[in-house]
């Protein structure tokens, strides 16, 4: 057995299903996880000396590479000062400030300590601003796994959603109602058939949780458009694209601009963190300023706010990253699509500036419906194609690969030599 081997037996002892997350435990994608010693740059190094040129990056955060000396250097210096206190720090309050300067929607921030609380927390304040109780999502979008995410769509405009997992009750599945992702008319149906009842719709502007699609044209503002004739918060979900589609979010480079937004991920440069913001007038009604209760014993911690900083003050202050991101996100793409067609396969490609998914369908995937076309058996085996070249992939097709700035055009050959080879060796 292989180091990985023998410790994914052993986390299997401890650890549910021997993971902390469950995509982690491959099990989309078939075989054991390899557990990973360290990483740097564009490489993880797992428990039996192999290195993988990757393309998750801890899914979203590691944008600059994996420990990049910007953020190295600001949490060793952070941790002479001590590392966590429950009292508010000089750091929130230059994160907060930085945060507002960059993220158009957001005029007041609250840092939390994952994307789920962050969604959790923007959901309640828009149910406590609106005195409403239910809410708008998409299929094929995820927020964290809050109970009131964990919903399937129900089979019609009346009918509620279904609770997705065991323990996410009936009453809280009422209150939640699934749309079509980037179909208004169905947003319309759900809104007549519960007129004034409806606190928030919540979607990712650029899906990265169905594997990547993206809004069609005049989907964004016609659901900015609606929200404003019926009183409804606008969220959106930016914990995967947030600072890393452009360093003000989506919502930068789309022109739509939400009441709410989440974030996650890139925020704390690899150390856990999240947050919500918004207006102003919203985010002054959470406590202890309003009355909408919110709270975390590590919310803001130091070492995690001197990591954040590190990061979106360079990303905040160089440009180039997202234009290098581009460049990078589109040779890739291209790459891989000349390799399709030298090899006469259907796919479909969807890809905004750092993220993209390849999708093994004949057909375009606009909603969760069309990516589930997908031959899920057949990125399986290309996974592990691509595994066994020393590319590492996200471990399932209805997920995102993220790229960063440490992939350099060596790399990017690398890859695309990998993805022929592989796509030779599996179809
Ligand atoms: P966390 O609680 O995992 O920090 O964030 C939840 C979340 C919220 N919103 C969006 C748009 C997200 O993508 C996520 C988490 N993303 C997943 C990737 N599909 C994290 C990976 C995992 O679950 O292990």
């Amino acid at each position: 057995m292989t180091n990985s081997e023998q410790l994914f037996q052993k986390a299997k002892t401890f650890i549910p299903g021997g993971v902390n997350s469950p995509v982690r435990a491959f099990r989309a994608v078939g075989g054991n996880p390899v557990f990973i010693k360290s990483a740097k740059g564009a490489y993880l190094h797992d428990e039996d000396g192999n290195s993988y040129i990757e393309l998750i990056n801890s899914w979203g955060p590691m944008i600059l590479g994996h420990a990049h000396e910007l953020v190295e250097k600001a949490v060793s210096d952070a941790i002479q000062q001590g590392f966590s206190f429950g009292a508010p720090t000089r750091r929130e309050v230059e994160m907060a400030e930085l945060i507002c300067s960059m993220v158009p929607s957001v005029e007041k921030v609250r840092m939390v300590n994952s994307g789920t609380e962050a969604t959790m927390s923007a959901l309640r304040v828009a149910r406590g601003y609106t005195g409403r109780d239910k809410l708008i999502k998409f299929e094929g979008n995820y927020h964290g796994h809050g109970d009131s995410f964990l919903i399937a769509a129900g089979s019609g405009a009346m009918t509620f959603g279904e609770p997705d997992s065991p323990g996410v009750t009936k009453g809280v599945a009422n209150d939640t109602l699934t749309a079509q992702y980037n179909n208004l008319t169905a947003v319309q149906t759900l809104i007549n058939a519960n007129k004034g009842q409806i606190a928030c719709i919540i979607l990712e502007p650029v899906v990265g949780n169905m594997g990547l699609v993206k809004p069609v044209e005049g989907f964004l503002e016609g659901l900015r458009r609606i929200c404003d004739e019926e009183g409804i918060i606008l969220i959106f979900d930016e914990v995967m694209t947030g600072f890393r589609l452009a360093k003000g979010g989506f919502q930068e480079r789309c022109g739509v601009i939400p009441d709410m937004t989440t974030m996650g991920k890139i925020i704390g440069g690899g150390m856990p963190v999240g947050a919500y913001g918004g207006k102003k007038e919203i985010m002054d009604m959470v406590s202890p300023l309003g009355p909408i209760y919110q709270a975390g014993t590590l919310s803001g911690n130091p070492m995690a706010m001197a990591a954040g900083l590190a990061m979106l003050n360079h990303l905040n202050e160089t440009p180039s990253v997202y234009s290098r991101l581009e460049e990078i996100g589109t040779t890739l793409t291209n790459g891989m699509k000349a390799n399709m067609d030298k090899l006469g396969l259907k796919y479909t490609i969807n890809h905004v500036g750092s993220m993209f998914t390849l999708f093994f369908t004949d057909q375009p995937v606009n909603n969760f419906e069309d990516a589930k076309t997908s031959d899920t058996a057949l990125f399986g085996r290309y996974f592990q194609a691509m595994l066994k070249r020393g590319i590492y992939l996200a471990p399932s097709q209805y997920e995102a690969m993220f790229l960063s700035t440490a992939l350099t055009d060596e790399h990017i050959q690398m890859i695309l030599e990998a993805n022929l080879e592989s796509l030779r060796e599996v179809i």
